[in-house]
């Protein structure tokens, strides 16, 4: 079988062999190559930037309205009014849906912290009388005016149109194995100490 070698453009080595190919990495390409690896992460983050732009419908102010909007496209996929850079999707996760609206109403009330990253969990508003029966906002959205809801805390979700209770994540879980596992240990323990101190 043949071989085949390619040059790199961008310098970054060598690449040389059929299918028992080897990389060959020129010792004065990897500077090179580690200064285009923090380039591609600093691009990455400068895109990752999310300015939580609550101004959906690009007026220049932060109004009712464009909360009203927000609702109306995480409701019913109404998203006319959403002509910001970013639309209606205001978390800038690729989804518009409760969490924007929180995150409008986070501005909107003046509440410090970062509005678009704050806990979310399952909620069932009561109010307005066209809300779906269960969304996924912030505590403050969900039990306030504007919701009138019940929270049923940080991590719950909703499922079939029902809240369902946050399930603990993989560390959780782990946290939870790992107090059995020493209580099984420190009982273990202390039998025997019992047993060993017991007249023979
Ligand atoms: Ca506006
Ligand atoms: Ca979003």
């Amino acid at each position: 079988m043949g071989t085949f070698i390619s040059h790199s453009s961008v310098g970054l080595g060598t690449w040389s062999g059929g299918l028992g190919g080897r990389i060959v990495m020129k010792r004065t390409s990897v500077p090179f190559a580690i200064g285009m690896l923090f380039v591609a992460l600093n691009s990455q983050a400068v895109q990752a930037v999310c300015t939580c732009a609550a101004d959906v419908n690009n007026s220049g102010i932060l109004e009712f309205v464009d909360l009203v909007i927000t609702y109306d496209c995480a409701r019913a996929g109404l998203c006319a009014g959403c002509t910001a850079a970013n639309g209606c999707d205001v978390n800038c996760d690729g989804t518009v849906d409760f969490v924007d609206v929180g995150a409008i109403w986070w501005q909107f009330v003046h509440n410090p912290g970062d509005p678009c990253n704050q806990p979310r969990g399952a909620c069932t508003p009561t109010n307005p009388g066209n809300a779906p029966p269960c969304v996924v906002t912030y505590e403050e959205v969900c039990t306030g005016q504007l919701f009138v809801g019940t929270y049923y805390g940080n991590g719950s979700t909703c499922q079939n149109g029902q809240p369902q209770p946050s399930v603990p994540t993989v560390s959780e879980w782990g946290l939870i194995a790992m107090t059995l596992l020493g209580l099984v240990a420190g009982a273990t323990l202390l039998l025997r100490l019992r047993r060993s101190t017991l007249p023979q």
